[in-house]
């Protein structure tokens, strides 16, 4: 198991690597060219030289997260191959510079939904949570405003303005797609990546929906076990893979995350680990990793990886924002560091017992 945290690149974060490395344990990033646009083709000189930077800092690039799929994509225009192309070029590039895990999601328009940015809980501390009435009663393009102005400035992944900017025209380009037609997309994406992604050994982790249901009547097809299970079927190769975002899948109650985690056995070479705290069925809010500050038993889903033989990468997931910290909502240092310790204690724990 390898222990990381996310950084978005100097520029775009401010956590510095240098603060990172002194976590204890935690070895690796995951990371981005935060400043491609989903569609375009890397360069190997560009993923070099952030390979280069996060080397010198005595760290090293786990994954990626994300290579974004751009629309043409995900809805299947008649231009679809040209992106694809540009993508499996990009895996090219990773694969020569030993890059091989690679994070994605194929959700319409908008990445995650949230619909606070720091909501204060009892201890001061502030988190994202979500309620449904107000999803129920918000303009999409009111959504993309709030999200903006509460970022303390940063610019929030998946909520890039360049793109979120013709919100008429992207719900125009997914009028019809259904929730068939899009696995159906997906399913054709995942097909013509198959030989780079053997050629240099890396994995596809698809990053389930969040919340795991669909909002602006946009479909979701990543969103519980039997749907994951239909896609690993449907390209059933280890490259075809899952990111276990232990946050996204769990905003629905009714996902067994441990029963997941066995039944994907073998193909999560990578999990996003971090506790929601439910208030009714239609809000929750983030919490602390530590299983007694939300909804979820983070015991028995470290325990449930160590079981499965689970030998990928963890990241620590959203972190509370506390001590007077500014970052991005989400992506500040303390909180996530302390996530990152408490992980690594679970570990330690559940594997010196297991080989007792
Ligand atoms: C939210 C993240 C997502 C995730 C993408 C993967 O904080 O979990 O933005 O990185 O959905 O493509």
């Amino acid at each position: 198991m390898e222990m990381t945290l996310r950084w978005f690149g100097t520029g775009y974060d401010s956590v510095t690597l240098q603060q990172i490395r002194q976590i204890p344990g935690v070895t690796g990033v995951i990371t981005t060219l935060y400043n491609t646009k989903p569609g375009e083709e890397w360069s190997r000189e560009d993923i070099h030289k952030l390979k280069a930077e996060v080397e010198a800092a005595g760290l090293k690039i786990s994954g990626i997260e994300s290579v974004n799929v751009c629309d043409a994509i995900k809805v299947g225009s008649p231009d679809r191959d040209k992106y694809i192309d540009n993508y499996i070029k990009t895996l090219e590039h990773l694969g020569q510079e030993d890059i091989h895990l690679v994070v994605y999601n194929f959700m319409p328009i908008f990445d995650w939904t949230r619909t606070e940015l720091a909501r204060v809980r009892p201890d001061g501390s502030t988190v994202l949570a979500y309620n449904q009435d107000t999803v129920d009663n918000i303009d999409p393009n009111n959504m993309f405003d709030s999200i903006n102005d509460n970022s303390n400035g940063f610019v929030m992944p998946g909520w890039e303005p360049e793109r979120l900017a013709k919100l008429q025209e992207l719900f125009e380009m997914y009028k019809d797609v259904t929730e068939e037609k899009l696995f159906d997309n997906l399913v054709y994406f995942l097909k013509k990546l198959g030989p780079v992604c053997k050629k240099y050994g890396i994995k596809m982790a698809i990053h389930p929906d969040d919340p795991a249901w669909s909002v602006f009547g946009l479909p979701r097809i990543i969103t519980g076990k039997e749907k994951i299970l239909k896609l690993l079927k449907a390209v059933d190769e280890p490259y075809n893979c899952l990111n276990l975002c232990t946050g996204s899948l769990g905003t629905n109650p009714n996902n067994d995350i441990v029963d997941i985690i066995y039944a994907c056995k073998g193909r999560i070479p990578f999990a996003h680990i971090r506790n929601l705290k439910y208030n009714t069925p239609r809000d929750f809010e983030e919490a602390a990793h530590l299983s007694s500050d939300g909804s979820m038993d983070m015991f028995k889903i470290v325990q449930a990886l160590y079981k499965t033989g689970f030998d990928g990468v963890i990241r620590p997931d959203h972190g509370r924002m506390i001590w007077g910290e500014v970052a991005m909502p989400g992506y500040g240092l303390y909180d996530r560091a302390l996530g990152a310790c408490y992980l690594n204690g679970l570990w330690e724990a559940i594997s010196k017992e297991e080989k007792r």
